[in-house]
């Protein structure tokens, strides 16, 4: 399985720099997943910085063989 990236839209709902981790009431992400709300591993918590709960975000999530992680987030 090869690694792609896709490009999301959504809303903050909880966030824990400790697991590193985000969860994100999200739409529909390409052909990844249909909207939903859920946590996502981050691939460092520095992309937690200057975030609170319920900003508007765009973010790019990478879909490698060990799982989904958020690798990038820009706050709206
Ligand atoms: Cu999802």
């Amino acid at each position: 399985m090869q690694t792609t990236q896709y490009k999301g839209e959504g809303v903050v709902k909880a966030l824990n720099p400790k697991a590193p981790s985000i969860e994100i009431d999200h739409g529909d992400i390409g052909t990844l997943m249909p909207a939903m709300q859920m946590e996502f591993p981050v691939t460092d918590a520095n992309l937690l910085n200057g975030l609170a709960v319920n900003d508007r975000i765009d973010f790019t999530v990478e879909n490698a063989p060990d799982g989904v992680k958020v690798v990038a987030i820009k706050k709206k």
